[in-house]
């Protein structure tokens, strides 16, 4: 799953799509490398990001969301957002399914993604601190404690009608988890996968791989594919990064080693 954020302030790739045409150029770019999943979002979840209102997600999400959805690619495209307000007006311009970072916060996103019979991805946040923090947030056992919050949130969302197959679950790796946490849960991401919906996993780039190999965090596409291949050999479905041709090899790798 490629990321193609539509937002001024993402930690890593803020600014780069500005214009709708910059959006599908790289979403056709990311599926000549393989991606089969475009991830759109038009709200940074960086730690002091600039809280925006409904209409400038809408204003940012729309017109490129249209057009990668217009260009004909030979991939599916999930949105990625908190609001159903916003949910719906992608679902309505032909979005497959809803990233949902803040799992079924918005009251009305539920009932909006039953009815629409598409996938939404419910992701593990604890506590106020997202990408990159995990100060102030305890864990008895972070595996644990995500994982059975995560079965909780399954377990609303199947009461509100989304089909089981629809329930992709992602512990959000950096959202409310410091370094140790990042390396357990994708040192032990098989008890996420045990919880048998399709697991999601969003590593890309993120702080912990920075402090591991020392570099910035456009330097980190190496380390990203390699804590994808760990993940794909213990059964992840979609691995969410920003390059998809680093990672796609070695999670081929991750994917043959399960096997073994
Ligand atoms: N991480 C980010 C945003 N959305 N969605 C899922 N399902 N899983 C993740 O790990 C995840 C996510 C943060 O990364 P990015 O989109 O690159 O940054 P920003 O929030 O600054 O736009």
């Amino acid at each position: 799953m490629g990321i193609l954020n539509l937002t001024p302030d993402s930690f890593s790739d803020g600014g780069e799509l500005a214009h709708a045409a910059d959006a599908v150029t790289r979403a056709r770019a990311f599926v000549a490398e393989g991606a089969t999943w475009l991830d759109m979002g038009a709200e940074s979840t960086r730690p002091h990001a600039a809280a925006i209102s409904v209409q400038t997600e809408l204003d940012r999400l729309l017109p490129a969301l249209e057009a990668v959805l217009g260009a004909g690619l030979e991939a599916r495209v999930s949105v990625d957002t908190r609001r159903a307000e916003v949910a719906e007006a992608a679902l309505a311009l032909g979005a497959h399914a809803i990233n949902d970072v803040s799992a079924l916060s918005d009251p009305d996103m539920a009932p909006l993604v039953a009815r629409a019979q598409v996938p939404i991805v419910l992701m593990h946040w604890a506590g106020p601190a997202p990408v990159g923090g995990g100060h102030g947030v305890h864990y008895a056992s972070v595996v644990d404690d995500v994982c059975a919050q995560l079965a909780h949130r399954r377990d609303i969302a199947l009461a509100a009608g989304i089909a089981r197959h629809n329930i992709w679950l992602d512990p959000g790796l950096g959202f409310g988890k410091g370094h140790h946490h990042a390396l357990a849960l994708t040192r032990h991401l098989g008890a996420v996968v045990a919880l048998g919906q399709p697991v999601v996993f969003g590593p890309s780039r993120k702080r912990f791989l920075q402090s591991i190999v020392g570099k910035p965090a456009q330097g980190c596409d190496a380390a990203t594919a390699a804590v994808c291949c760990v993940a794909a050999m213990q059964g992840a479905a979609v691995l969410r990064v920003h390059s998809p041709g680093a990672v796609r090899d070695a999670a081929r790798v991750g994917a043959a080693l399960r096997l073994a």
